[in-house]
């Protein structure tokens, strides 16, 4: 008996359990994580348990063993989706994609990770030089975005701070001939060099000397800074990213350093740079000139009617203008590294005519849904659209509606910048909102203790109740990044940084649209991800995160029914097993179509009737289409089930004729 069946490592499908119930469902998820099988299937849904602990079932051999089988031949893995998924794009010229979900910490990258690793193991029978350079790009790619892109949160100490979505474009043959990477939302900051590199950014080895990353929280992480950097520069040389542009990146991430520790003071009316030092550091880094930095950072240049004067900023309107100023230059570096990326990957020169219809596996990797005591603008942006996905019409409504959604009162709100307030963005919601079933604050529930007034609301998702906290709302989704620091940038001397900053090249009287808010970027970018992933047939990876603690033994009960239950797992189930044509019990099946196999006509010397109807199964070759219970064989598709009954009638036919021949005695 094959190793994925025995009972002894529980159900690796769920679809076969005896009855559907979370109890089962969770006696089951046990049972298989503390044997050390992370891996199991809804019918087609891998669901994944983080082992946090090194797995020996990624190597080579586990590739082959699953390169090209149908699903249940082997035991459940991330490989048996990917090849499923490559097998549907190549079979049939479907475009798939692969929607990896679940919480914070829960494994959605290294999942993504294995799958394209698969995905490059098993392409490129021909060895060409020019598939395995597109494939060495689509890998190392991923190890610059994530060193730019995640950052450690208490909840995972490679937390990704951006959703990634990355397709992979295939030639008729099935090899990966390109590639593009979309990024959604990116949070914040890095660290790691070695110390030649340090000095030239003038920059101290001790992090906590460094604003920015003290006020992130913990420093200590389970990560090899200097081996990820070392890695991370390598690979953006394999990618093929200039020495110049590499230095460029260095000196942009030692700017917001520095710019964290710049520090403002005033004398009378007068703002002023206490650490004056720094400006020429930052001078020397962005390439322009000392003064041009002091002045974008205490001046803003104003168009009254004909005239442009320069206006001296408060202390906390430098503050604020340094800290947008950090932000924007590290999005926009990112925003600049996925795009190089994307020019290096492209498929180029692909002419449908000579090379048939190019197809394409998307991986989806959504970051985690982190319920948070505190959660705020970025979280509510990301979370609810996380949810969307599973089909929640009325939370997509309260946030996305014109006029009365969430997103149109806060870009109302927006508009009048310095006007409107974070309570009184609150207090336009709570009028907007005051009959939405799923929306509730604190002056529409007076008792509710848990929500602050004037701070708090709460929106029900699928996935349980949150709530967000207003405090930062309107700054954040402003964002907004005063002209000068663009022109500044515009006009630095080096070329890469120059070319990061196009608009800057508007001179003041130019600049008077306004730029969309964060919202809304995010939630046209969100649309057009959905559009494309409609377009695909899907295949999912559900993650599951144990425990709180990083720990490969604890498996938390209450954790991870949670996860189950707001990741709609039973449902699925359900809705697998509604989606067998049909169940028949083992001696009920044999005595139906025994006739069909030699293994069982008349009768069979197998050790159970289950094992007889496997084999017969096997003989036919509807193995892939059917799974086994205990007491019952289950079906997939109407064809098998016609197939077995057409070769019943069949030899019903020929049992009939024989009988009748030895009754005339003509045999
Ligand atoms: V977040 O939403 O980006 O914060 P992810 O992406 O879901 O989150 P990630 O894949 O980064 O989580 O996994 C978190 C950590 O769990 C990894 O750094 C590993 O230490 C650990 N992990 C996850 N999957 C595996 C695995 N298959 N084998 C071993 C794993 N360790
Ligand atoms: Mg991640």
């Amino acid at each position: 008996m094959a190793e994925h069946e025995s009972l002894e490592y529980g159900k690796a499908d769920f679809v076969l359990l005896d009855n559907v119930s979370l109890e089962e469902f969770m006696a089951n998820l046990k049972l298989r994580f503390e044997k050390g099988r992370i891996y199991s299937y809804i019918g087609e849904v891998v669901v994944s348990v983080n082992p946090y602990r090194a797995m020996n079932i990624y190597g080579r051999d586990t590739i082959e063993q699953y390169k090209g089988r149908e699903l249940y031949e082997r035991p459940p893995h991330l490989f048996a989706i990917a090849d499923a998924a490559y097998k549907a794009m190549k079979r049939r010229n479907k475009d798939t994609c692969i929607v990896i979900s679940g919480e914070s910490g829960a494994g959605k990258t290294e999942a993504s990770k294995y799958i394209m690793q698969y995905i490059a193991a098993i392409t490129n029978p021909s060895q060409r030089a020019e598939v395995e350079r597109v494939k060495n790009m689509l890998l190392k790619s991923n190890c610059v975005l994530e060193a730019f892109g995640n950052a450690k949160t208490n909840r995972n100490d490679n937390s990704s701070r951006f959703g990634k979505y990355m397709d992979i474009n295939f030639d008729f043959k099935g090899d990966p001939i390109g590639g593009h990477i979309s990024n959604y939302l990116l949070e914040k900051l890095v660290k790691g060099a070695p110390d030649a590199q340090l000095r030239a950014l003038h920059i101290q080895r001790d992090p906590t000397a460094y604003t920015y990353i003290k006020v992130g929280g913990q420093i200590k992480s389970s990560i090899n800074d200097s081996a990820d950097f070392k890695a991370v520069t390598d690979a953006m040389k394999v990618i093929g990213f200039t020495a110049e542009e590499i230095q460029t990146v260095y000196k942009i991430l030692a700017t917001i350093l520095h710019l964290g520790n710049l520090k403002f003071g005033s004398d009378g009316d007068v703002t002023l740079i206490e650490n004056s030092k720094l400006v020429s550091v930052l001078g020397d880094l962005l390439s322009t000139k000392d003064e041009n930095v002091e002045k974008a950072l205490l001046y803003r240049t104003v168009a009254t009617g004909r005239d442009v004067i320069d206006k001296q900023h408060t202390h906390q309107e430098a503050s604020y203008g340094r800290d947008a100023l950090a932000k924007a230059i590290y999005e926009r570096l990112f925003c600049w590294i996925v795009g190089r990326i994307n020019d290096i990957i492209e498929v180029k020169n692909y002419d449908a005519r000579v090379h048939g219809k190019n197809t394409v596996i998307g991986v989806l990797d959504i970051y985690g849904f982190e319920i948070f005591q505190n959660n705020s603008f970025v979280v509510f942006v990301y979370s609810w659209k996380q949810i969307d996905y599973f089909n929640n019409q009325i939370i997509v409504d309260l946030v996305e509606q014109q006029h009365k959604g969430i997103f149109a009162v806060l870009d109302e709100a927006c508009m009048n910048v310095g006007k409107v307030t974070d309570e009184m963005f609150l207090q336009a919601l709570n009028g907007k909102l005051a009959k939405h079933a799923h929306y509730t604050s604190r002056k529409l529930s007076p008792t509710d203790k848990n929500l602050e007034f004037d701070r708090d609301f709460r929106i029900r998702h699928y996935a349980g109740d949150v709530v967000y906290s207003v405090v930062g709302f309107i700054d954040k989704n402003k964002d907004t990044l005063f002209q000068d620091f663009k022109r500044l940038l515009y006009n630095s001397s080096n070329p890469v940084l120059k070319a990061m900053w196009p608009e800057g090249k508007l001179s003041i009287t130019e600049v008077t649209k306004r730029p969309l808010t964060a919202a809304t970027l995010f939630k046209n970018s969100m649309i057009s991800l959905v559009e494309n992933l409609a377009s695909k047939e899907p295949y999912y990876v559900r993650c599951i995160k144990p425990n709180d603690v990083k720990s490969p033994l604890l498996f938390e009960h209450e954790r991870c029914k949670h996860q189950v239950e707001y990741l709609g797992l039973l449902e699925n189930v359900r809705v697998r097993r509604a989606g067998f044509a049909n169940r028949q019990t083992y001696p009920r099946f044999l005595q139906r179509y025994k006739m069909i196999s030699e293994f069982t006509w008349p009768n069979h010397d197998l050790s159970s009737d289950k094992e007889a109807v496997k084999r017969l199964l096997q003989g036919c070759g509807f193995e892939h289409d059917v799974a086994y219970g205990k007491t019952k064989v289950f079906i997939r598709t109407p064809r098998t089930i016609f197939s077995l009954e057409e070769q019943r009638a069949e030899m019903v036919k020929r049992i009939v004729l024989f009988l009748q021949k030895v009754w005339r005695g003509t045999l």
